[in-house]
């Protein structure tokens, strides 16, 4: 078995990550994005059927393109994953000695888009839950600071899973009695919100807990990224009150059961990849 190099990323960029719930990688994924630019065209092109597209009235030209679990469709996405140093970093920011790919998520605000993403945190969308989990938001557009992802340092430690809505604010869940999530806007002189400028191959890399939203894409240039999710060696099934986002259909599993599957294949360790 492939052992782990501790050395992929500093130390401090752990614990900085297992404090604060958030931290940003420079220049981890430049070779990569070229590609990836690649696979949102195609992507875009032949969306899957979990697509979910805002097209807001400004028209033609101005979506919030949404694809989930494509990564294997497409080979710019997929040599993000299972080729670059992504799954190796995860498991070193997780502190697990697994990291099994979950899904991925492209967001691209096509210039002149005027959705926010509101302000939400993506554990209670999911069927799988935990303490070992990181998003790598990777934008392959330059993204100044007005524009990027901003985060609630510390909120994946609040021991809350609030409600989850659709972007649309929609709830997810029919029959959701948990709590809404608070209103960020408002207290934002009181928290600790942190953003970064992000350039093509930078990322950041995010807890499944830590509260985040992004402006809208008032410029005139593009905003493309995929949203990578990981889970390490605690991660368990988790039966929800309705659709989860993503959906998976058909998938049969028990609450509690350690998490699994073919469509979540572990990346690192190599030895153990189906890939
Ligand atoms: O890019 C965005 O607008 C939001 C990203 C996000 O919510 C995520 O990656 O989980």
């Amino acid at each position: 078995m492939e052992k782990m190099n501790t050395n992929l990323i500093a130390d401090d960029v752990v614990e900085v990550f297992e404090a604060d719930g958030v931290v940003v990688l420079r220049d981890v994924f430049t070779p990569w994005v070229e590609g990836v630019r690649q696979a949102i065209e195609e992507n875009k092109r032949n969306p899957s059927w979990r697509e979910r597209t805002y097209r807001p009235e400004e028209g033609e030209g101005c979506e919030f393109f949404q694809d989930y679990c494509v990564w294997a469709d497409f080979s710019g996405y997929r040599a993000l994953v299972v080729e670059s140093p992504m799954a190796k970093i995860a498991a070193q920011l997780m502190r697990s000695d697994t990291a099994r790919v979950f899904h991925d998520h492209v967001l691209v605000k096509e210039p002149g888009n005027s959705v926010k993403t509101p302000w939400h945190h993506d554990q209670p969308y999911y069927i799988v839950d935990g303490t070992q989990s990181v998003s790598f938001w990777v934008p392959v557009d330059p993204v100044p600071a007005d524009r990027t992802v901003e985060y609630v340092a510390g909120s994946h430690k609040w021991g809350v899973d609030f409600k989850p809505t659709r972007f649309d604010g929609t709830d997810l869940y029919s029959a959701d009695e948990s709590e809404s999530v608070p209103d960020v806007e408002r207290d934002r002189d009181r928290l600790d919100i942190r953003r970064w400028a992000t350039e093509p191959g930078d990322a950041i890399a995010f807890n499944f807990r830590t509260l985040h939203g992004a402006a809208a894409n008032h410029s005139s240039q593009r905003r493309r990224v995929t949203s990578i999710r990981w889970v390490g060696d605690d991660a368990r099934f988790v039966q929800r009150p309705g659709k989860t986002s993503p959906f998976f259909p058909g998938l049969a599993y028990e609450h509690g059961a350690p998490f699994s599957g073919d469509q979540f294949p572990v990346i690192f360790p190599k030895s153990q990849s189906p890939q």
